[in-house]
């Protein structure tokens, strides 16, 4: 019997990452099997505009004790309890080739989104959203001239779920002296992109998948938001610049302005989805700030939502996962058509 074509719509097949060089296993008849197990609290929003039991609120006194500016806009501040430190010893040790240790040097910063402690991305004028893109970028530059940091790190855990610790719109700004794993291998895979094929990896992919459509959810003219032919979590969502951008200081009035209305739009059919504040890790990735050039880094956005087919049940990366590789079940092309159907 001659090979039959696939359909990736009903047949078990598994599809290439190609930012990171792992296959997903893509099951789609799967949907339909019962769920007896963990089902997920339904948190409810905050009503305030300023809790005074927040320690994120402009004006209120921080776990480390400082007390927050009346700031009006974005505000950031150095993590009080931050995993790296800017004074690390960058000795290494080589106890033997299967005991090895480096040392690591890093800033952790904090950044509210708004003053507005009630307000999420999706609420947020898009004012409010352009001022934390350009909070990103100047971030990005004051913190890339540091000659220990090679890497910035910017991402939000949003909703008790995926570990936010307060509800207070706020993300994170990490940076690192060694590259970590995650920008390792999308630099690789990049880099390896543009001496193969002449032109940016995420450049031809963008491209691709406007001309195809099936992927995207939603779009202007210099931004798009798309699930990825190989996601992973069930409505994971990558959001680039249609021109190609390395990093964020990169784009320019218009592109920050496009970004924007991309988030809040792409926020807000999230949040329809399940009638909910919708959880999730986001995270910017652009080109390392190591001064090696980097010209096949295009900046992108990841959005990593948990929930698997409503408010109350999540998709758990255990068992298959772990062991093997990623799994998931309705395909990518099933989850783009679900968000596009959302109001916005
Ligand atoms: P998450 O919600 O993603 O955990 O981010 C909140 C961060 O804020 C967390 O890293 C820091 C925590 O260390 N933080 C302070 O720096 N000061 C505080 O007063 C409380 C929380
Ligand atoms: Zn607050």
């Amino acid at each position: 019997m001659g090979p039959t074509e696939l359909n990736l719509q009903a047949d078990v097949h598994r599809r290439l990452n190609p930012l990171s060089g792992e296959w997903v296993l893509v099951s789609p008849q799967r949907t339909a099997r019962p769920w007896q197990g963990q089902l997920e609290e339904h948190v409810q929003p905050s009503a305030l505009a300023h809790d005074p039991s927040c320690y994120l609120c402009p004006g209120n006194r921080r776990a480390g004790g400082v007390v927050n500016p009346d700031y009006l806009s974005t505000f950031v501040f150095d993590n009080d309890f931050p995993a790296l430190r800017a004074q690390g010893t960058p000795a290494e040790v080589h106890v033997h080739s299967l005991l090895q240790a480096q040392g690591e040097r890093g800033l952790c910063r904090v950044l509210c989104y708004s003053p507005r402690h009630d307000l999420t991305l999706g609420q947020m004028p898009l004012t409010g959203i352009r001022e934390v893109i350009d909070t990103w970028a100047t971030q990005t530059v004051s913190l890339g001239r540091e000659p220990f940091v090679n890497a910035i790190t910017i991402f939000e855990n949003r909703g008790a779920m995926m570990g936010a610790s307060n509800a207070h719109p706020h993300g994170q700004i990490w940076t690192n002296q060694h590259l970590p794993n995650e920008v390792i291998c999308e630099s690789d895979r990049q880099a390896r992109h543009l001496r193969e094929h002449g032109s940016c990896l995420l450049c031809d992919y963008s491209a691709l998948e406007l001309d195809r459509g099936e992927r995207i959810v939603c779009a202007n003219e210099d931004f798009v938001a798309l699930v990825p032919f190989w996601a992973v979590w069930p409505f994971e969502t990558l959001v680039l610049p249609r021109r190609h951008a390395g990093a964020l200081d990169q784009l320019d009035a218009r592109g920050r302005d496009a970004f924007a209305q991309v988030l809040k739009e792409l926020a807000r059919r999230y949040d329809a989805l399940f009638d909910m504040v919708f959880p999730y890790t986001m995270g910017v990735h652009q080109q390392p700030t190591d001064g090696q050039g980097h010209a096949g880094w295009h900046l992108h956005a990841h959005f990593y939502p948990p929930l698997l087919r409503s408010s109350t049940v999540r998709k758990f990366m255990v068992g298959y996962e772990m062991l093997a590789g990623p799994q998931r079940d309705f395909t990518p092309e099933a989850a783009a058509a679900r968000l596009r159907e959302q109001p916005c």
